[in-house]
């Protein structure tokens, strides 16, 4: 269902215009206005869903089935050495437009605009403390 304050259902119901990637029953594609890096595209659903947290399963199906498609629609335009596929849910996060979206980011080179650098703790964690909080999360699913 559409909701009347978000803009990326706007853009699907044609009330914002955009640049179009792609369209189906249940997907949008559309240029990501940053454009972080050349051809940076948002793959969406068409119903509203919020964040990862709230999507059916179905509906994260539908979204992601049409991923490849269009990475390599991107791929043989703008022939990328690579793509990051992003999807922020949360503030922390950096998500800021609350209508669940990936992110298409065409990689170039490492100096292309786009960075995700982390810290890694390879060192602090034993298998066994991994193997207790898989454990956890998998009792939760
Ligand atoms: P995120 O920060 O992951 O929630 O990404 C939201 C993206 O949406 C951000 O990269 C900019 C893009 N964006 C926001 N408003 C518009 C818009 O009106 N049109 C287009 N094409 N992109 C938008």
């Amino acid at each position: 269902m559409k909701h009347d304050d978000c803009i990326f259902c706007k853009i699907v119901a044609g009330e914002i215009p955009s640049a179009k990637v792609y369209e189906d029953e249940h997907v949008y594609a559309f240029l990501d206005i940053s454009q972080v890096t050349t051809g940076h595209t948002l793959v969406i659903p068409k119903v509203h869903t919020t964040d990862i947290f709230e999507t059916p399963a179905e509906i994260a199906g539908e979204l992601f089935a049409r991923v490849p498609k269009i990475a390599n629609a991107i791929k043989q335009v703008y022939n990328p050495e690579g793509v990051n596929l992003l999807n922020n849910n949360g503030i922390f996060a950096g998500q800021s437009v609350y209508h669940l979206h990936i992110h298409i980011i065409p990689r170039y080179d490492d100096k292309d605009g786009f960075n995700a650098k982390w810290v890694t703790r390879d060192d602090q964690f034993y298998l066994g403390e991994l193997q207790e909080m898989a454990k956890d999360i998998n009792d939760a699913i």
